[in-house]
């Protein structure tokens, strides 16, 4: 793909490709033909993510309230050149990668290395992976990046499988956004599609103070609410659907038993909507809820037992002193399949078990 936003010598080292579905999965009328028409009503997170989305998204990052992004940015920026060194790629696959803001610090330390890779996002949103690239390389001459466009709920099995090591990055705690049995799913697939001597490196955030999560998903600027009202948008625009916005509020809750972060969009008023491409309507009483996503919050212990059940040995597992986060390094379980112990790291410095 060529765009119109680099210039010449940037787009030789830049690709843009479509990863081709491994199974099918349903199309945003199917849906919100599930979803939608009856309650409980519920749709998936990655519809958020059109360029407007993830544009809000991004600005989510910058507020005060959302503390994940800068925990992990610094716990990162601290430990990139750790990583690197313990996983040596040759290539960086950075799943749901948006805007790629934090890979910034894996980068500069392959740079500091003296060991470049080439990068790979793979992103649903195509808008965001070309913003993405295009600041990446003008920060990294050497960099090339392969951007790859897809659904990973579609399969891994066709993502590119280029010649050398490979580290995965799943950052910004998205894993938190599937529930337990899809997130060992994917990390599953991954694992699949995982040779030996790749890595994963994997973001997630903690079970924490409820008043702090909840401030983190009720930012005072309103770019969360932004950001979950933008789905109606994107429902009128690609089902012909007639959502007024202002007819609904963003309501997000921590569930402490459940230990996750629901968000909402609850109708302010009893309501009918018509949505164009179904010829169907809904009736949506007031205080009605449509849930647009969970966000999980992970102890120690679970993230271990995610892991395992999806195949992996961790290997290093860093976190700061507030332990608001975990970013971990796996590699596949070999054949013998032993869990070597290792120690949880903290801050920027010491290494605790
Ligand atoms: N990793 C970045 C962005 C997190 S936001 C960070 O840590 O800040 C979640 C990202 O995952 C978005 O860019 C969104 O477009 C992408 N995403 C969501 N669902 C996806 C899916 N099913 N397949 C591929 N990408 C997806
Ligand atoms: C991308 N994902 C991990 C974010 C989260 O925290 O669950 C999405 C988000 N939703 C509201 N704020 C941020």
């Amino acid at each position: 793909m060529q765009t119109r936003l680099l210039d010449s010598r940037t787009k030789e080292r830049f690709s843009c490709q479509r990863v081709r579905p491994e199974r099918p999965v349903p199309s945003l009328a199917e849906d919100a033909q599930l979803g939608l028409l009856t309650p409980p009503r519920s749709l998936p997170p990655k519809y958020f993510y059109d360029s407007h989305g993830s544009a809000l998204f991004d600005r989510i990052c910058t507020t005060p309230e959302y503390y994940v992004t800068r925990t992990e940015s610094a716990l990162l920026a601290a430990r990139a050149a750790a990583i690197i060194d313990a996983s040596r790629p040759d290539h960086i696959v950075e799943l749901g990668s948006g805007a790629s803001r934090k890979t910034h610090h894996l980068l500069q330390a392959c740079e500091l290395s003296c060991a470049p890779c080439t990068y790979w996002p793979y992103d649903v949103c195509e808008s965001i992976l070309v913003e993405a690239g295009e600041r990446l390389m003008a920060a990294f001459d050497w960099l090339d990046v392969n951007a790859l466009v897809g659904d990973y709920h579609a399969g891994l099995r066709h993502l590119p499988e280029p010649q050398g090591r490979c580290l995965y990055a799943f950052l910004g705690s998205t894993i938190g956004n599937f529930d337990g049995p899809q997130a060992v799913a994917l990390l599953q697939e991954l694992n699949l599609k995982m040779r030996p001597g790749d890595s994963l490196l994997l973001g997630a955030d903690r079970v924490k103070d409820a008043t702090i999560l909840h401030a983190a998903y009720n930012d005072a600027a309103g770019l969360t609410a932004a950001f979950n009202l933008n789905l109606l948008r994107v429902l009128n625009r690609e089902l012909d659907a007639d959502f007024a916005p202002e007819a609904f509020d963003h309501e997000a809750r921590y569930d402490e038993e459940a230990q996750q972060v629901e968000m909402y969009l609850v109708a302010r008023r009893s309501q009918s909507v018509h949505l164009g491409v179904l010829d169907e309507s809904l009736r949506l009483e007031a205080g009605e809820r449509i849930l647009t996503e969970i966000s999980r919050k992970f102890t120690p212990d679970k993230l271990d037992t995610l892991l395992h059940e999806a195949g992996f040995n961790v290997t290093a597992h860093y976190e700061p002193e507030d332990s608001y986060f975990s970013l971990i390094l796996a590699s596949p379980r070999g054949a013998n399949g032993a869990q070597v112990s290792y120690p949880r790291i903290q801050g920027g410095a010491a290494a605790r078990s």
